[in-house]
């Protein structure tokens, strides 16, 4: 099972898509393994995004990372970094296909609702960022537990 981080940004947060992209993710068949909301602080934002340091949006990307509460969230399922990505649709809103999150509610990429982990390795980077081993939910070992006490 592969897991990969997924962001809800700041305009995802304060337009109200949470929910809805939430349950998009969750109607692909993929699992919440952990979740959180939460403010990006500088130094997080700089971490999560130093392979675009020095690039002339990044000054802006960190402003709006950090600009409103976003949710973090660890994203679990069969090939989860490719099927996420597959479904939030490529990078800039405008290029992106209908039927994508980002072909369906988003326009600009400055404002482009949501991140996925580009990567496995990305996503483990990425996740140690967010959560603490202890805060991520072990399937095997707590859904058994949820169905036994039900
Ligand atoms: P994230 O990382 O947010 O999931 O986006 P992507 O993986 O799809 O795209 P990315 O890493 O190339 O870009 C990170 C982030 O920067 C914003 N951005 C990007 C921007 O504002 N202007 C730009 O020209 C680019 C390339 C959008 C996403």
């Amino acid at each position: 099972m592969d897991r990969t981080l997924v962001l809800l940004k700041p305009d995802a947060v304060q337009r109200g898509l949470a929910g809805e992209i939430i349950s998009r993710l969750e109607r692909r068949g993929l699992k919440l393994a952990a979740m959180k909301m939460l403010l990006v602080t500088e130094e997080l934002a700089h971490r999560h995004y130093a392979d675009h340091v020095g690039k002339p949006f990044f000054v802006g990307l960190v402003k709006f990372i950090t600009s409103s509460p976003i949710v973090a969230m660890v994203i679990e399922g069969e090939n989860a970094v490719d099927v996420v990505r597959n479904t939030m649709g490529v990078t800039s809103p405008s290029d992106a296909s209908p039927g994508t999150i980002r072909g369906d509610l988003a326009l600009t990429i400055g404002a482009n609702l949501i991140h996925g982990s580009d990567s496995t390795e990305s996503a483990k980077r990425e996740i140690g960022l967010f959560f603490s081993p202890g805060e991520v939910i072990d399937y095997t070992r707590d859904i058994d537990r949820w169905i036994i006490e039900s």
